[in-house]
């Protein structure tokens, strides 16, 4: 039954399939509630070498508070959200070997800000290209793999936490959770002005690497003018809708890389900073092999 709910449609990729899918994803209620509990955390290895990390079901405030010096107009008023349906994230962005693997092109070759590595994140991406990747990998598996939600990018992001970081308020502490800043006086970018292997920099509570920073990430969700709450909030938009990006990149500043900014971009934007990380429904994580984070994925197949 679960298996039908979340099924894969071997059909070529387009916008209206794709909202569609995710609508009925997100109206299906919650699920899998005969299966045993998992903490978060828990991480699965997919069949190219993806680790994911399990966000249980839960409730929590989106947006920024009167507190926060730096809260934007659209962050307020703060939006109590509640996702019904665990799901599994990308515990990294995607990276230039994954990608590879299964789209067979570099996006990113020879341009500005790049160190080509199996294992650096993958920039240079549109949001139109994110959707084609998760759908092969849809297809590679007959899973239904997908971008997350900007509601629960945020929940995945915060891991818990009310605070404008995931580590806390202090934006000092920045750089021992993410690469930011290129161009500003104390960034960790500074002097390494390019896209770094994923996860070299501390994880946030859940066990997420690069929430804060390194790459900005595309989310599902279409520009809303209000923020939007309630349960498993998503706004589809239409083909040409602008979507949000989280998180912040290497190229911005440290106010950028909180939990709560929402910026949205055009759907065909491509830059030097901005990749994405996808989506899983727990019943589709459960694959060849299972570990605890902090684990090392195996090995991706490699360029030639
Ligand atoms: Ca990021």
């Amino acid at each position: 039954m679960i298996r039908a709910r979340w099924g894969y449609q071997s059909i070529p990729w387009s916008f209206s399939t794709s909202v569609g899918l995710l609508i009925a994803i997100l109206a299906a209620g919650p699920g899998f509630s005969a299966d045993p509990p998992i903490e978060p955390g828990r991480v699965v290895l997919n069949s190219i070498g993806m680790s994911l990390t399990y966000c249980p079901p839960g409730t929590f405030l989106m947006g920024s508070p009167d507190a926060d010096p730096d809260r934007k107009p659209e962050e307020q008023p703060q939006q109590t959200v509640e996702i019904t349906q665990e799901f599994f994230l990308g515990t990294y962005e995607v990276t230039q070997g994954e990608w590879f693997s299964l789209m067979q092109t570099e996006p990113w070759k020879c341009q500005p800000g790049v160190r080509e590595d199996p294992r650096a994140s993958v920039t240079y991406v549109s949001w139109y290209d994110a959707q084609e990747f998760c759908q092969r990998l849809s297809q590679h598996e007959g899973k239904m793999y997908r971008l997350p939600t900007e509601a629960e990018w945020e929940y995945a992001c915060r891991a818990g936490t009310t605070t404008r970081f995931s580590f806390g308020d202090d934006a000092a502490k920045l750089s021992e959770y993410g690469w930011w800043g290129s161009t500003a006086e104390q960034g960790t970018a500074r002097h390494e002005p390019y896209t770094h292997r994923v996860g070299l920099k501390r994880p946030n509570p859940w066990g997420f690497f690069d929430m804060h920073g390194h790459q900005w990430e595309w989310c599902q969700d279409a520009y809303a003018a209000k923020m939007p709450g309630g349960r498993d909030p998503f706004t589809p938009g239409d083909h040409k809708s602008n979507r949000y990006i989280r998180g912040g990149g290497w190229c911005h500043v440290a106010v950028d890389c909180r939990s709560a900014y929402r910026p949205s971009d055009t759907p065909e934007s491509k830059h030097i900073d901005l990749g994405f990380r996808v989506a899983l429904g727990r019943d589709h994580a459960k694959i060849s092999r299972t570990t605890r984070a902090g684990s090392t994925p195996v090995s991706l197949k490699s360029r030639p």
